[in-house]
């Protein structure tokens, strides 16, 4: 499984209430989009502090992403899709900055 973290900001002009409404909508597109095995966006809540190892400073950002994909060959019909672009169009409307993290298994 290819999964891919991403950090989301919201534009400096959008309110988080706004943010949030619109992460819901790109939740919704997401079950359109092929050969996306899953997606799920979270909203940042809280940020405690009171690691019991070194803190690492990150951010600000406002919501955590995460894409699914079953392998390499489903990535790539993906990225040739074109409700993928339809989606990645409507991210653009709420994304501010994006900070995408490929991840790999352990073993
Ligand atoms: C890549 C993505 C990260 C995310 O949260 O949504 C997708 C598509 C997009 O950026 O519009």
């Amino acid at each position: 499984m290819i999964r891919i973290v991403y950090l989301l900001v919201r534009p400096e002009s959008m309110s988080p209430e706004k943010f949030a409404e619109e992460c819901k909508v790109h939740f919704d597109m997401s079950h359109d989009v092929p050969a996306l095995y899953k997606y799920e966006v979270r909203l940042v809540d809280r940020e405690p502090q009171d690691t019991h190892v070194p803190y690492l400073s990150v951010g600000p950002f406002d919501a955590v992403a995460e894409c699914w994909f079953e392998s390499e060959e489903k990535y790539e019909e993906y990225l040739a899709s074109g409700v993928r672009e339809q989606w990645f169009e409507h991210g653009k409307s709420f994304i501010g900055k994006l900070k995408p993290i490929i991840t790999r298994d352990i073993h």
